[in-house]
């Protein structure tokens, strides 16, 4: 039995998680949680996330949620992966940025140009001109977001793209977010935990 449990339901955020443990190669188990149903809010559920919202990942007995921690948490925790930077490296810095420009600049921007405008007199995030250029500007003429190989923050980074530009299509669709998403998108192991999602999909 794995001591990696990830709770996360389909369609969710849970399923940039869901990648991550795929590309770590670390067994795992994954607890489908059915949100129409409320199984977010069990007593159960509750005690691993008090927000009740997914994903949440336990490691034995420590719980991690939040996606970006989450995918950040697997990358130390398993080092041989490869798929962090270590605190020493030139590219942390790089690295931290990316992981954090996910879920604090690029996706409340997203949000907040797909919900249209806010009732206040100023802006508290970037717009998705800005925004798209920037990640232009970092994934432009290179492979990956950070270095030259792919890290966590290209789970988290890919992701956003995908679904800024595909999902939720407010992202300008820049040939350098397509294509960087085009590239990511053919690693196996996105494959296989798409593939896996995509049969939990719901149908309309
Ligand atoms: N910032 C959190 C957001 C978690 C979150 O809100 N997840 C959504 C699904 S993507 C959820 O659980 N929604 C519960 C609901 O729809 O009732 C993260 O990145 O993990």
């Amino acid at each position: 039995m794995s001591d990696l449990t990830l709770y996360y339901a389909v369609p969710s955020r849970g399923m940039v998680a869901h990648w991550m443990l795929e590309e770590l190669g670390q067994p795992y188990e994954r607890v489908i949680l059915d949100l129409a149903a409320d199984e977010h809010k069990s007593p159960e559920f509750l005690g691993i996330n008090p927000l009740g919202r997914v994903p949440a990942l336990t490691h034995g007995d420590l719980i991690v949620t939040e996606t970006a921690a989450i995918v950040a948490y697997l990358a130390d925790a398993f080092p041989k992966a490869g798929l962090g930077v270590p605190l020493d490296s030139p590219d942390r810095a790089a690295y931290l940025r990316w992981l954090f420009f996910a879920v604090a600049s690029a996706e409340p921007t997203i949000l907040r140009q797909a919900m249209g405008p806010l009732e206040i007199d100023y802006e508290p995030w970037s717009n998705v001109d800005e925004v798209a250029g920037v990640i232009a500007e970092a994934v432009g003429g290179r492979e990956y977001i950070v270095g030259d190989r792919f890290t966590a923050a290209d789970v988290m980074m890919g992701t956003t793209v995908m679904w800024g530009t595909q999902m939720m299509p407010v992202l300008p669709a820049l040939p350098e977010l397509t294509e960087y998403w085009d590239r990511l998108s053919k690693r196996p192991a996105w494959q296989r935990a798409n593939s896996e999602d995509l049969k939990l999909m719901p149908v309309d």
